[in-house]
């Protein structure tokens, strides 16, 4: 018993020291860069400078001489993991090899890249040394970070302090104001967890607009809005708390830009849409030797690609080889769907026949995990209900594979394999955090593309920057650059030898939605504002014919309260949909159109969706859910309908009945065959969704090489469309994990053949004379 006692004394010390030792096992000091000891002369000084990163101070130590640098290493940080930690990891070591601090910071953690740059010259002020001397200079000029507010005006002596909280995307963003009764003289951002890429943009945008317009009336940042709120709010929260009117502030003020010239640039590709389409068009342009100039309407990239959150769907690649093969009854159910309701439609039997040889050749003979091209293809044709573009379904699939491979070789890992509606297998590849867990593919993937893009010196971003014409040569045939409007409104013309069209969808648009759709008036969207459909605008007036435009999509599981997006993916790892009266009504795992459909029939249009803790623990995703205050949770199955007012016996009994299925992987009610594991880890949660629209699946009509055609089937020189400003690659309705999948593999065919058409005789007089001309890219007005 003594020894017991003693031995868990023991236990619980080398723990604590451990943990104390090791940050609690999750901190990360980052590289450590350092001269060899004996090279590290005798007058080098070691000093700690601290600065505020994204969750709380960096410190990083350093030791130095006047003119040199001889070791630096961060030695405290509590930054997110994989997104501030990348700069953890890779700052000290740039820092260290430049001998300067005038380095790039991490693309994607840009908070943390000056927090560290911040510290390290902190530390050199502190051993008596100048940070100028190893080129240091403030983040925005004269404050710490530009995402924690500007302080452009001089600040009195007697401003006051106030602080104020809103709640933001995924919890509460607190901000800080320094102010007195006439000015607002500097705002920060003190505490906030709103996603990198995305709420950052806001963090980084507004305060210093707030500052400089002595408003809060001020814009929010497209694509960032719920965050732009929350620090609209927030300063009005700490102007009262700094005993000022809020409302002497919230007064309409004009932003004091002038307009710039007029401007004109010559390229040789020039990509409308900043989007993941056009971010994958540029890198695969300027890889191919080209001058690419991207323009994008928002002050972010990203567009509706950064909000994807399921993942890439690709078909035999060796990460699916990685899962055990239990799905057959998904693949029999797509076989016995393809002969009894498309028994009229050539290509879907052609599928069929291909498919029912694989799959009896893989029964006798199993080897690794059963997928295939045509079971690709034959999920997306019936998916998309026989309206697909059968050739452009074969170019999407046949290029899936490489895309993975692809997006390994440019830094974007997409190695775990899930379930998704109207997929037979599994087959939508995911990205997984440090720890193991899944995370949204567009929050993942853009800083990615975006940090591609920046490295590449041949790639100019144009932000603020509208695409609103097509410029044609004298004969009207081919595509010679575009016209777009500059920030204040100014004229900002690009020639370039190849235009590719990348703008998205126009889901954001109603007007357009219900002019296709009038039956779709009223629904909410998950589309970021800039998806408003003027790149098919802009084709269609030089003459671009288009397909399927009436063909949109509306997404079962949409955040009711804010539109956010609730992934599909977490319906393929085990999620069900109950109505108000505690009842499954469909096969949680068919295709959109399909659970939308049913989930409107219910009472109210809406449904709960139920995950289990063990669910939680697995994704990063549905930990963000809980963040942002969509779920609501119980101990138990009762317990949680209580929280849902339903009737707890009824969900009781729902639940263990379809717990029930899993066990026997039938399920008799709504034959869906993808079962996952049961729901059986307390606590139980369930978020309120109901259908939103999602996804345009019509749009410019395009060949396999991504041209852009005419009504009579012709290209238009010079004209290359791609991603979800095209149609016909989805037909009537579009599987979840395709879109990423499009946007990857056509971005990247349209780059390449906007590049090659560069090269060869089909090219205008203006490609050939931009290409020699195009170096001299101006930068932005
Ligand atoms: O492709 C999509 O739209 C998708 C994967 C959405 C989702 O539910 O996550």
């Amino acid at each position: 018993m003594k020894n017991q006692k003693w031995i868990s004394i023991l236990v619980i010390a080398v723990g604590v020291i451990a943990a104390v030792y090791f940050g609690l096992g999750s901190r990360n000091l980052g590289t450590s860069s350092s001269a060899a000891p004996g090279d590290i002369p005798s007058d080098a000084v070691t000093a700690s400078g601290t600065a505020q990163g994204m969750e709380g101070p960096v410190t990083v130590e350093v030791t130095a001489t006047k003119d040199k640098i001889y070791a630096i290493k961060v030695t405290e940080q509590n930054e997110t993991k994989d997104i501030g930690t990348k700069a953890v990891d890779q700052l000290p070591a740039a820092i260290f090899s430049a001998n300067s601090l005038e380095v790039d910071g991490v693309s994607g953690a840009t908070i943390t890249s000056n927090a560290i740059k911040e510290a390290a010259a902190a530390a050199l002020t502190s051993a008596g040394l100048d940070p100028a001397a190893f080129g240091y200079t403030k983040a925005g000029g004269e404050t710490k970070a530009a995402s924690e507010g500007t302080a452009k005006k001089e600040i009195p002596a007697d401003a006051v302090k106030g602080t104020g909280t809103a709640k933001g995307n995924n919890g509460d963003v607190t901000v800080e104001v320094t102010m007195d009764a006439d000015n607002i003289y500097d705002v920060k951002v003190t505490k906030h967890q709103e996603t990198e890429g995305i709420g950052t943009k806001a963090i980084e945008q507004v305060p210093p607009e707030i500052i400089e317009r002595n408003t809060t009336k001020v814009d929010t940042v497209s694509g960032a809005t719920v965050t732009s709120n929350a620090i609209i709010e927030a300063v009005k929260a700490a102007i009262k708390d700094a005993g000022f009117d809020p409302a002497k502030f919230d007064v309409a003020k004009a932003a004091n830009k002038e307009k710039a010239e007029d401007v004109s640039y010559d390229t040789d590709v020039v990509i409308v849409g900043a989007g993941g389409a056009g971010m994958v068009a540029a890198i695969e342009a300027a890889d191919a030797g080209k001058n690419v100039i991207l323009v994008e309407s928002q002050t972010m990239v990203g567009g509706n690609s950064i909000r994807a959150t399921g993942g890439l769907n690709a078909a035999k690649t060796k990460w699916q080889d990685a899962n055990e093969f239990n799905e057959g009854a998904g693949v029999e159910a797509k076989l016995k769907t393809a002969r009894e309701q498309y028994a009229d439609n050539k290509d879907i039997q052609t599928l069929a026949d291909t498919v029912e040889k694989q799959w009896a050749e893989y029964q006798a003979a199993p080897n690794g995990y059963f997928d295939s091209p045509e079971l690709f293809e034959l999920d997306t044709m019936i998916g998309g209900k026989g309206k697909n573009d059968f050739t452009l379904v074969k170019t999407l699939v046949e290029n899936s594979s490489a895309a993975i491979d692809w997006l390994d070789s440019i830094g974007a890992e997409m190695h775990n394999v899930g379930s998704f509606g109207g997929a037979s297998v599994k087959r939508i590849h995911r990205p997984v955090n440090a720890e193991g867990k899944t995370t949204a593919v567009g929050a993942y993937m853009v800083p990615i593309l975006e940090k591609n893009v920046n490295d590449r010196k041949n790639i100019q971003v144009l932000f603020s920057t509208t695409a609103d014409k097509i410029l044609m040569d004298a004969s009207g045939k081919k595509a010679v650059g575009i016209h777009a409007t500059g920030e204040t409104g100014n004229n900002v013309t690009i020639n370039a030898g190849s235009v590719v069209i990348t703008t998205g969808g126009f889901g954001a648009n109603l007007d357009m939605v219900t002019k296709y759709r009038p039956d779709l008036k009223g629904f909410m969207t998950t589309n970021a504002a800039g998806a408003q459909g003027q790149g098919i605008d802009m084709a269609t007036a030089v003459g671009a014919a288009t397909v399927d435009m009436d063909q949109i999509q509306i997404h079962p599981t949409v955040e009711a309260n804010t539109a956010h997006l609730i992934t599909e993916g977490l319906r393929g790892d085990g999620a069900i949909l109950v109505n108000q009266d505690g009842k499954r009504f469909v096969d949680e795992v068919g295709t959109r159109d399909v659970v939308s459909a049913a989930e409107i029939a219910q009472p109210g249009s809406y449904s709960w969706l139920i995950v289990d803790q063990k669910m939680v623990d697995a994704s990063a995703v549905i930990q963000g859910y809980i963040k942002s205050g969509y779920t609501k949770q119980g101990d138990d199955y009762k317990a949680l309908a209580k929280e849902l007012e339903i009737d707890p016996d009824t969900l009781d009994a729902t639940i263990n009945t379809w717990n029930g299925y899993v066990a026997q992987k039938s399920d008799p009610d709504f034959n869906r065959t993808s079962f996952a594991s049961p729901l059986d880890t307390a606590p139980y949660y369930a978020i309120k969704v109901t259908a939103g629209i999602h996804h345009t699946m019509g749009g410019i009509k395009i060949d396999k090489n991504t041209e852009v055609l005419k009504e009579d089937g012709t290209p238009i020189g010079n004209l290359y469309a791609a991603g979800e400003v095209t149609g016909g690659v989805h037909g009537a309705n579009r599987l979840g994990g395709n879109a990423v999948a499009d946007f990857t593999v056509f971005g990247r065919i349209a780059g390449q053949h906007a590049a090659a058409n560069l090269g060869t005789a089909q090219g205008s007089s203006t490609a050939e004379t931009t290409a020699s001309a195009t170096a001299e890219t101006k930068k932005a007005a």
